[in-house]
């Protein structure tokens, strides 16, 4: 732990220089087929491609990263791009702290593109939104899907979407759908007030509209201000969170503080003592366990 600490901290002046774009969609929307169009296209560009999965469920599901590998085998054995699934076995907390430092060693590597694939369910897509620059949200058309697919809180990180599998037999759907999300995204708040939101069309199976895309993307990463200030906050937001697994660790850290915590519940729920009383108590131990452990 201490090592790995130390060598993020020695590679550190070696990253930053890498395009960081997050991906995400419900589960079949096509996201491993587009990372692996987009990658091998990025790759004929000259570019070098790091693709990070984060994906908490995948140990429980299983066979996700089997698909994942499969589907995108050209770029699997490309020479330029490296393919990593989720780190398993961890909370999401420590999934996204992983995949982090797993991008700084793929930019201190010299990778120039780092694509984080997200699955479209629960939590992960603000913790991928909170480590790339540009999130990209992949949706399909039809049946009302467009917006079912498309919980409010995911539109709100989105700096573009695109309909995917929006070949030539399905454009009319796909127009419809894209019209309909960008009527929505009037109404919700803009992320930046110089970025509007744009929605296109695309067919990773195809390769259409890809180009496009990356021509939106680059058009908001690079030679932008805005990368800097995003990526300062986040670091400001990665601190805040070390911050509170390192208190949540230390408080789980002795057997000690491990039987007052559950003695002091007890008591809460019991009502003998009130939640506020139970925690100054906790945190006094805690404040005082600290103390001997750091001298
Ligand atoms: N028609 C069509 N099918 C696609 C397209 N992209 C992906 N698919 C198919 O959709 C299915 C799910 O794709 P996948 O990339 O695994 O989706 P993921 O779960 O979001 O990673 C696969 O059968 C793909 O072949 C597309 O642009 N057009
Ligand atoms: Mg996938």
């Amino acid at each position: 732990m201490a090592q790995a600490q130390e060598l993020i901290n020695l590679i550190l002046p070696q990253t930053g220089a890498s395009q960081r774009i997050g991906i995400t969609g419900v589960p079949g929307v096509g996201k491993s087929t587009f990372i692996e169009a987009l990658g091998l296209m990025l790759i004929q560009q000259g570019h070098t491609v790091a693709v990070l999965a984060i994906d908490p469920s995948s140990e429980r599901t299983g066979g996700s990263i089997l698909g994942d590998k499969t589907r995108m085998m050209e770029l699997s054995r490309s020479e330029a791009a490296f393919i990593r699934p989720s780190p398993a076995g961890q909370t999401l907390g420590g999934v996204a702290r992983r995949t982090r430092e797993t991008m700084l060693l793929c930019e201190a590597a010299g990778f120039d593109v780092v694509l984080v694939e997200t699955v479209g369910v629960g939590q992960s897509e603000t913790a991928v939104a909170s480590m790339v620059d540009f999130f990209l949200v992949l949706a399909l058309a039809g049946a009302g899907d467009e917006l079912q697919g498309m919980k409010r809180g995911i539109m709100e990180l989105a700096d573009a979407i695109a309909i995917n599998k929006a070949e030539e037999s399905n454009r009319q759907a796909a127009e419809r759908a894209a019209q309909q999300l960008r009527n929505a995204l009037h109404f919700s708040a803009p992320k930046y007030d110089d970025w509007q939101v744009p929605v296109l069309l695309c067919s990773a199976l195809e390769g259409h509209g890809l180009t496009e895309l990356w021509q939106t993307i680059t058009q908001f990463t690079v030679n932008s201000p805005r990368i800097q200030q995003i990526r300062r906050s986040q670091a400001v937001r990665w601190m805040r969170e070390a911050v509170n697994d390192g208190l949540q660790q230390m408080a789980g850290n002795t057997e000690e503080l491990r039987t007052l915590k559950q003695n002091l519940e007890q008591r809460v729920f019991a009502q003998e003592l009130s939640p506020h009383s139970a925690a100054m108590h906790f945190l006094t131990a805690l404040e005082a366990s600290w103390r001997v452990h750091r001298d």
